[in-house]
């Protein structure tokens, strides 16, 4: 399935007009407004190989048809999106799932759709085929000497196949834990899982970074052994100056203050990247920002401050990913929305006023400081994003013409509809 230039011009000068005025209204609203739709163009969003096909739960899994069968066609799907909103220029890889065969071929292809290989993902929180040692009491935190050693020899494996690929960084997420009070005794668990990541750690070439994700709960429902971002935290410090945290929106107990995490982290120096999505209840892996659009926002809002208070460079320092699971929706059009609401909130994060946001939170004035975010957050700023899309070549409306092409039913057609994507 292949959207060419010329109709994504035709669509883009339909909508013209109507764009045009819209943004002329905003860039009038907004004083930094041709500096947000530069950053905009700029920013790029990772999107995780998994994410592609339906997910399911242990009640039913759904499939819409045409899913990718195997990482040519996961990286072909994140091109289409990438065609569309020029703004998904990066793939996650999970291995094993996503093995590459032909290296030479997969990065050709890469390159040929505009994308690199954003942070590769290692997995023992499954057993696979002809493996010696089972992870159901864990991996990395295991009592039994031997099961670590394989875990430890996957995730190297994983930084060999992403240095051949061209990848830079490795995220760690741990299924450890335990299920029952005395399973597990905690202080053994962490020492185990700290070791295990020295060997780790110690096979990151120079220039690459280790994501320690932490998950407050699921799949071990009574203590998970990198539960929260203090000891995510804690490992990274020990681990050492390549090693960085990795914020999962949907990892945190009910209403934890994810924004205040994420200042502190910037502080230390020590938040490495994202998974974005959007929750209810706990680990939902929902579109971002369909439920919590305003902390969505918040969060943009820190990150913005942090980083430019670091000086760092808000595209290249930090690992900007997906992690999304898609159970009624079609994948595609899924990533498409959670993209959109990604940019929207780092878009009205740079356009909040910070000088006077400085100035009444040095004078105490509370209600000034909650005007100033409100009016970044209820200034609709998606003509900045739409715009940002526009000179880069994408689609004014991606969803739009996603339907107009009938980009499911095409690939179904090629592929089939029961096709069923490797990974969750
Ligand atoms: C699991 O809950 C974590 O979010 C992982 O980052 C990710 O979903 C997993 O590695 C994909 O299987
Ligand atoms: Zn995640
Ligand atoms: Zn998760
Ligand atoms: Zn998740």
């Amino acid at each position: 399935m292949n959207i060419e230039n010329y109709q994504i011009e035709s669509h883009n000068s339909d909508l013209l007009a109507k764009h045009q005025r819209k943004l002329a209204f905003v860039t009038e609203e907004v004083s930094n407004a041709q500096d947000i739709i530069q950053k905009l163009i700029d920013f790029q969003i990772g999107i995780p190989s998994w994410a592609l096909g339906t997910g399911g739960t242990r009640f039913g899994r759904f499939s819409s048809g045409g899913e990718p069968r195997n990482i040519e066609e996961k990286i072909e799907d994140i091109g289409l999106l990438h065609k569309l909103n020029a703004a998904s220029g990066s793939i996650s890889l999970h291995i094993p799932w996503d093995t590459a065969e032909n290296v030479p071929a997969i990065k050709a292809l890469v390159a040929q759709q505009g994308l690199s290989f954003d942070a590769m993902n290692s997995n023992t929180f499954q057993d696979q085929a002809n493996q010696a040692h089972s992870y159901k009491f864990g991996s990395l935190q295991h009592v039994d000497k031997a099961v670590r050693k394989q875990a430890i020899d996957h995730n190297i494996e994983v930084i060999r196949q992403g240095v051949e690929l061209g990848s830079k960084a490795l995220t760690v997420w741990l299924a450890d834990g335990s299920c029952f009070p005395g399973q597990l005794n905690f202080r053994k668990a962490f020492q185990n899982t700290l070791e295990s990541l020295q060997e780790i750690y110690a096979a990151l070439p120079a220039d690459w970074k280790v994501f320690v994700e932490y998950k407050a709960f699921e799949p071990n429902f009574y203590s998970t052994t990198v539960g929260d971002w203090g000891q995510s935290l804690l490992y990274a410090n020990k681990l050492g100056p390549k090693a960085f945290t990795l914020v999962d929106l949907g990892h945190h107990l009910p209403n934890a203050n994810i924004e205040q995490i994420v200042a502190l982290l910037l502080m230390e120096g020590k938040l490495g990247g994202f998974h974005f999505n959007d929750s209810k209840y706990g680990d939902d892996d929902l579109t971002a920002g369909s439920m919590k659009p305003y902390q969505l926002f918040l969060i943009f809002n820190e990150l913005v401050e942090g980083m430019d208070a670091r000086g760092m460079n808000h595209s290249k320092d930090l690992g900007w990913m997906i992690d999304a699971s898609h159970n009624v929706k079609d994948p595609l059009e899924d990533l498409l929305q959670s993209v959109e609401a990604i940019m929207l909130a780092y878009a009205q994060a740079l356009s909040v006023n910070r000088t006077a946001l400085q100035q009444a939170q040095a004078e105490n004035d509370v209600a000034r400081a909650q005007e100033i975010l409100q009016q970044a957050f209820r200034t609709d700023l998606r003509p900045l994003v739409a715009e940002a899309r526009l000179r880069a070549g994408a689609a004014l409306a991606p969803l739009d013409l996603f339907r107009k092409f009938n980009v499911r039913q095409e690939l179904i057609k090629s592929r089939g509809l029961n096709t069923v994507a490797t990974g969750l």
